[in-house]
């Protein structure tokens, strides 16, 4: 089954690229892990989807956040001063928008950005520090999806953790629920979580989403060939591969795949493969999981949170809840 997973650090990324690639070539259905999308190019494209007219995900959170983050970081803050850890090196102007609210609460706040790549979390540390008087970004180099280890927040200071972005979607629910256990194992008693989920809706608004007029979604998608042409010396002829998005209603997901338009052999002399494709044969490459209201606060009460608040847009696409760490 196709597992977004994230590489391990300590280990090359080639190297896992390696066993990864091998793995869901050979495997029927064929299959490649979404974390191969971010090379770049990839998180370049990416960028630019969160951008396009048919991805309402990112400006719908976006929209919840400039509506309610003033109310979102008083009712994590409790009264008390807050520590803002982000898994992911932070999208920045959503994130900006819960980091100004708590400056405004407070004189300085702590930042602590985790992810995988240095790179990402030195980008996202001199922006923050650029542009929000008031935050010291401390970032962690960190797969979170292993686990977390945080350091003892300071006497009455409360954390919150943001996953927003619906990266959640990204995961099967059995590997999402695991993420968000270990969130709560790193947790005391009264921190928080903020978790954006994309909502289940109407099967066009979600295909399009997925699969825009532009062809964006469906370069990203094809940048995945791209990269193993690079890095493995494939030899994938992109014009014979096709981007698909479709909506498996009984899973509750989208999913991406790349169709051979044509029976074909690749090889991948780096991995000594040589992987033969029939006509219309796909590579499953990404699931991203839509939520059912109320889906959401299930999973974090399995997890060992309470939920405490919900948002909600009007036209109820997107939504970000507030949980507290239970006892
Ligand atoms: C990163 N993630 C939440 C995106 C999503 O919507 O699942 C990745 C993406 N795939 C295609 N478009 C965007």
């Amino acid at each position: 089954m196709t597992t977004i997973g994230l590489p391990r650090p300590g280990i090359r990324v080639s190297e896992q690229m390696a066993s990864a690639v091998s793995e869901g070539l050979l495997s029927r259905p064929k299959w490649l892990p979404a974390w191969l999308f971010y090379d770049t190019a990839g998180s370049q494209l990416f960028n630019q989807i969160t951008e396009l007219p048919e991805y309402y995900l990112t400006r719908t959170e976006r929209s919840i956040f400039s509506d309610c983050s003033d109310e979102m970081i008083a009712l994590a803050a409790g009264g008390g001063a807050l520590r803002i850890v982000e898994l992911g090196a932070g999208s920045a102007d959503k994130t900006r928008l819960l980091l100004n609210a708590a400056v405004d609460r407070q004189d300085t706040v702590i930042y602590e950005p985790v992810d995988v790549s240095a790179s990402a979390l030195e980008e996202a540390q001199e922006r923050i520090e650029r542009e929000i008087s008031g935050v010291l970004v401390m970032p962690r180099v960190e797969d979170y999806t292993k686990g977390l280890g945080l350091d003892a927040a300071a006497m009455g200071e409360r954390r919150l953790v943001l996953y927003i972005g619906s990266s959640i979607g990204n995961f099967e629910p059995d590997e999402a629920l695991q993420l968000l256990k270990n969130v709560r194992a790193a947790l005391a008693t009264g921190d928080t979580i903020l978790l954006g989920v994309d909502l289940v809706k109407d099967k066009s608004t979600l295909v399009a989403a997925y699969n825009d007029a532009a062809g964006v979604t469906a370069a990203f998608n094809l940048n995945m060939l791209v990269r193993l042409n690079r890095e493995l010396g494939a030899d994938f002829d992109l014009a014979a591969f096709a981007h698909r998005a479709l909506w498996n209603a009984g899973r509750s997901r989208m999913e991406m795949h790349l169709a051979s338009s044509k029976r074909q052999r690749v090889h991948l002399p780096a991995l000594d493969l040589k992987i033969d494709f029939e006509k219309g044969e796909t590579i499953h490459t990404e699931n991203s999981y839509k939520y059912r209201p109320g889906q959401v606060e299930e999973t974090l009460s399995s997890a060992g949170f309470t939920p405490v608040k919900t948002w909600m847009d009007t036209e109820k696409r997107f939504a970000v809840s507030l949980a507290k760490a239970g006892s």
